[in-house]
């Protein structure tokens, strides 16, 4: 029998000692690679932990602050908040790119957002400003704060902006609302579109989150942008004294303004009809002091009074263009030719060659409602005296 102590005895042979090598190097590579996978987490969690930190409640102009609110809801969340996106504004303007939405419309929003960013605010940064009539929900704060590339926004209208007034008869409402149905009049049963025609003809240049701009861009959710812009269009209207930018006009349905035309009238004596013609309001680049003018004002609280927004369904496009017409002068108004824009079912396109040879402009140059005859803008071009071609 063997005397020497077990491990004496075992002659290390070299398929052994090979064997256990190998294990001990997949052991070490084992263990290198978990090290490897934990640094990742480590530095991956502190990336996305500084994303996040980037839209953090701020107070006024960027500086770090509790929470910014304007009002206390009854369930306890606040009217507005703002966040900064950590960009820097490069625009001069006091402006703000301004959405009125819902939150089942986020995908929309998104969409629009990252539009007019890739084309011109990533340039700019200037704010969004986002409203609602109900509190917007952590999701869509976060997405449409994480594609914003400056400040962001968040308010909801005071209940008085988005309600039938008491001195409008209800009943009388509901009937024209099932008259409207009956009819196939666009929206015509609609209470919610009422609010929201309402809202953007008289109020939303007065919001408490509004009142420190001079100018907005209107944007609504699910539009195409087709354009590079690389000026500022806010500077090109103040330098240029200009109130109201569109880019498209057509004529509105009469049977949702009946008779927005002899209240105006009422309002503003003079003589003439009107050919319903209309700047297409779900574009607008425009001054707000102009809407918070004592001329427009007075005029929007007039309309108001008749309770016209109710029994029929005025629009706030017939409504800010009559405005505009009535009270800014001819040559304030700008057609944004360069701009290529969609919001369905219309369509337009730059014509001139260099938009498109240059790259600034993808859209199809045969889809453009400019000259449908469905379209306002060859009685514009007339009225403000543009030679179509040199335009
Ligand atoms: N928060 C909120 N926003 C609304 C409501 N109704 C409309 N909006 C917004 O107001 C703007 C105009 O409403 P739209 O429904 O787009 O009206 P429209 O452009 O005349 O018609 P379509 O786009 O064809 O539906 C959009 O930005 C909507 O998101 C509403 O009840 N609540
Ligand atoms: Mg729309």
């Amino acid at each position: 029998m063997d005397s020497k102590p077990l491990w004496q005895r075992l002659d290390p042979s070299p398929r052994i000692s090979t064997r256990f090598f190998t294990r001990r190097l997949f052991l070490r590579v084992l263990s290198l690679l978990s090290i490897c996978v934990l640094l990742y987490n480590v530095v991956y969690n502190a990336e996305l932990r500084g994303r996040l930190e980037k839209v953090q409640v701020l107070g006024d102009a960027g500086q770090p602050h509790d929470r910014m609110d304007t009002a206390e809801l009854e369930d306890g969340s606040s009217s507005a908040a703002c966040y900064d996106t950590g960009f820097g504004q490069n625009g001069t303007e006091k402006a703000s790119l301004v959405m009125l939405v819902r939150n089942s419309e986020l995908r929309e929003a998104l969409s629009s957002i990252r539009m007019i960013e890739d084309r011109f605010n990533r340039r700019f940064h200037y704010p969004w400003t986002f409203l609602n009539d109900k509190p917007f929900t952590d999701d869509f704060i976060k997405y449409t704060s994480g594609l914003a590339s400056g400040p962001v926004e968040y308010a909801v209208v005071p209940e008085d902006n988005w309600s039938v007034p008491s001195h409008v008869n209800t009943t009388l409402m509901r009937a024209e609302m099932l008259r409207m149905a009956r009819e196939d009049i666009i929206y015509g049963d609609s209470l919610s579109y009422r609010h929201m025609c309402r809202f953007n003809s008289g109020f939303i240049h007065n919001q408490e989150v509004m009142r420190k701009y001079d100018w907005y861009w209107r944007v609504e959710p699910g539009i195409q942008f087709y354009c590079d812009v690389d000026y500022d269009p806010f500077t090109f209207m103040r330098e240029n004294k200009k109130v109201y930018g569109f880019v498209i006009s057509m004529y509105e349905f009469k049977g949702t303004i009946t008779t927005l035309w002899d209240k105006t009238r009422q309002f503003h004596l003079g003589n003439g009809d009107y050919n319903l013609c209309h700047f297409w309001s779900n574009f607008e680049i425009a001054s707000l002091e102009f809407y918070r003018s004592e001329a427009y004002s007075t005029y929007f609280e007039f309309l108001d009074s008749t309770g016209g927004f109710f029994y029929e369904r005025w629009g706030d496009a017939p409504v800010h263009s009559i405005g505009v017409g009535l009270f800014a002068p001819k040559d304030s108004i700008h057609h944004f030719a360069d701009f290529g824009y969609s919001h369905p079912p219309c369509s337009r396109c730059p014509q001139d060659d260099e938009s498109h040879t240059s790259g600034r402009c993808l859209c199809n140059r045969n889809k453009n409602f400019d000259t449908d005859s469905y379209s306002c803008l060859p009685r514009w071009w007339k009225v403000a005296g543009i030679n179509r071609g040199t335009e």
